[in-house]
This record gives C-alpha cells, structure tokens and sequence, in this order.
C-alpha cells in the first residue's frame, strides 16, 4: 500500500468567527449551448456562498444545475437548504474550522452540493487569513494540471467534428463525448477515425442506458476508449459490476460517487476502475480528498471531473487536480470554453494545462462588476438569530 505523501486537511489555519453567510445568484450566458442525455443548457444559473468572518470573506460556488436532472439537488433547492438549515447552524456554531463543517451540517440528510458550498467558503476565509493556497492546504504535487474537455450532444456529427477539432487544435489532452442511445456508436467511431488510434478519448452517458444495453455498449470496445462514464441509474452498483465483466473498456463512476464508504465499496465490488471525484458531489474538498486517498491505496486512478463552474469553482478544481492521484486529464477546462468572460481571473490553456492558483486560499477574485451586471436573484443575507 502507498499513502499520499501530502500533510493535507491538517494544515495551521485558525478557525474563524462566523458573522454572516451572502448567497449570491448568476445567470452566465454559455459560448455554446451545451447538451447532455439528461437535457440542454444554454446559460449557467449559479448561486455563490459569501461567508462573512471576523478574518475577513470567504467564498464557494455551488455546482448544483437549475435543474434537478444530473442529481437531486438543483439552485432553488440548494440556496433554500443553505438559507433554512445550513447556514444557521453554522452560525449558531460561531467558531468554525472546515473541518468541523461536515460534522456541524450532519443533521441534515443529503444536500452535499449545498454543504460543499459552504465548507469551500470556510476554508477559503481560514486559507486567505492564514496566507496558504488550496493547492498547498491540499497537497498539490504539480504546478498545473493535464486538461481534457466535455464535449455535448451535437446537432450532427460534421458539428461534433467540427466542435472536437477546434478543442484538438486547442491543446486539449483528452476528449469526452456525451453519449445516450441513438448518439454513441456512430459519433465515438467518428472522432475515433478524426483523431487516431494515439488520442486520449471517453465517454459519458449519465446514466442513459440499462442492462439491455450491455450487449450494445460491448461494441464500444472497437474503438479504444479510455473509458465510459455512469452508463446506469447512480443506485445501481450491481449493473455497473454487470457492465464491468462484460466490456473490456474500463467502467468509471461519476453520479454513484456520494461518499468516501460509496467508492470504496464500489471498488471493491469491481464496478469501477477509475474514479471521477467531484468535490460538490460529495459534500466538498475534504470528503474529495479523502476519496482520493482511497483510490491512491488502492491504485484506482482518478480524475477531476466538472460540473461548468465559473473560475471561482474552477479555482479550487485544478487545486485538488493536482493531487497525486490525478493521473488522468480532468474535466477542468479553459475559462473560455464555457464562457465570454469569467468571473474571475481566467483560466487560460497553455500546452493543455492549467496553473494551479497559487494566491491565499482559492487564489482567485470574484469581480463585483461582473457579479452585479450578471445578478440574476437579490443578494440574500443571512445573519445570526
Ligand atoms: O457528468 O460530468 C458530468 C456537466 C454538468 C453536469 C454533469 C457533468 C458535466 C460535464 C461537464 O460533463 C464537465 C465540465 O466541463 O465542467
Ligand atoms: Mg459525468
């Protein structure tokens, strides 16, 4: 057994005195809509956590969608919780520490894309106060991090070449192809035959098909995959163990990932070789990081996955990408792939990489001007009862 060389989660910030909790709302036109099996989307509609601490402002975006498609937890539901529940206790708390976060927000069942907002947000107040980056709090081993891009359901083949050719010229290290039935064997032999055998290429059908299908996505083998994606309903272990026996290309969960226990089970039982690790959807970075132990123990690569977040999310992504376990391009696309302009600083691909940030806590600043010409909602504040 190897153990992460990294003193993450232990790190010498000082809890803060928690004095307020903002939630803001952002509607960010995308440059290209973008189409998955479980719907389409042509604007992001993101809700930020500002905690106010007697360190100074800490700040987590949230990666839940508008809607409840990808997971049970969408914007409205998540800023309700927050602003019902969570942010409360925290307050009530007084004195936190992001580690204590999880533990404070238990009492609530689920709503771990909204808990994972306000854990970020802690920890980015502590990390700013103290002078220490995400990347070193976590245990980054790398200064930038190998990039991959999701690509969507396209109108037609000749746009999705169209579309992968222009994220190849980019730089881009590896290529993702949304897939649901009707739009997999014909689309994945068409970018297969664009960019040759060599080229790092997946798929992802969250979670589209069925145990019929099996025989159908044993075809996918013809074309070198890296791997595919949550083929199945996110409860269903059993059909991915299914899945995994049958096909040759390697089976990676993304949606049946909730907990640390969830992975490690899910690798012993053989129904994943890969795992994508998404901090939202587990209740935040720590609980991220702590699967990514895991998987290091267990010599099951893992890889960053993304959920369209502006730079402030993106910020904290390429910090946990860069943990040794990462050893497969992530979903931690440029700025510009998803947006005109960022709301922070952007993220720029150079050589098919991102710079870690290396500034105080996410190392990034959201930009007020942006925040308030892309408003969507009024600001809620929520203060100590
Ligand atoms: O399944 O990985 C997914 C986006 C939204 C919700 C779910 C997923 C995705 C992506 C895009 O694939 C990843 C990104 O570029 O942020
Ligand atoms: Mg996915």
């Amino acid at each position: 057994m190897t153990t992460a060389a990294a003193v993450h989660t232990s790190g010498s910030a000082l809890p803060v005195v928690l004095e307020a909790v903002e939630l803001h709302r952002v509607a960010m036109p995308l440059v290209r809509p973008f189409e998955t099996s479980f719907g389409r989307q042509t604007a992001r509609d993101v809700l930020l956590v500002r905690v106010l601490t007697d360190a100074g402002e800490g700040w987590g975006e949230c990666v839940a969608m508008a809607d409840p498609f990808y997971s049970s937890e969408y914007v409205e539901g998540c800023s309700a919780v927050i602003r019902d529940y969570l942010a409360p206790a925290l307050l009530a708390a007084q004195t936190v520490r992001a580690p204590d976060v999880a533990g404070l927000l238990d009492f609530v069942v689920g709503h771990r894309m909204a808990k994972a907002a306000l854990e970020t947000a802690v920890l980015d107040a502590q990390l700013r106060a103290a002078g220490v980056s995400f990347g070193e709090y976590f245990g980054a081993v790398r200064p930038e991090v190998d990039c991959g891009v999701s690509v969507g359901i396209a109108p037609s083949i000749d746009a999705l070449l169209e579309e992968v050719a222009g994220y190849r010229d980019e730089g881009y290290r590896r290529i993702k192809l949304k897939i649901k039935p009707g739009w997999d064997l014909e689309p994945v032999a068409a970018v297969r035959t664009l960019l040759g055998p060599d080229a790092l290429l997946q798929v992802d059908a969250n979670t589209a098909y069925t145990i019929a299908d099996i025989d159908h996505l044993r075809e996918l083998d013809a074309f070198g995959l890296l791997l595919i994606e949550q083929p199945f309903v996110e409860e269903d272990i059993a059909a991915h163990v299914r899945l995994a026996r049958a096909i040759d290309t390697p089976v990676c969960l993304d949606e049946s990932i909730t907990s640390v226990g969830v992975a490690i089970d899910a690798i012993e039982r053989d129904a994943t070789a890969i795992v994508n690790i998404k901090a939202g959807r587990v209740g935040g970075y720590l609980e991220a990081i702590r699967i990514h132990d895991a998987c290091l123990d267990r010599d099951v690569p893992v890889w960053c996955g993304g959920m369209l977040e502006t730079g402030l999310g993106r910020a904290a992504n390429v910090a946990l990408a860069a943990l040794p376990g990462f050893t497969l391009p992530g979903d931690t696309s440029a700025s510009n792939r998803y947006f005109a302009d960022d709301l922070t600083e952007s993220f720029v691909l150079v050589d098919g990489r991102l710079a870690v940030p290396a500034g105080p806590g996410s190392g990034v600043t959201v930009r007020a001007e942006l925040l308030a010409e892309w408003r969507s909602r009024p600001t809620q504040l929520i203060t100590r009862v």
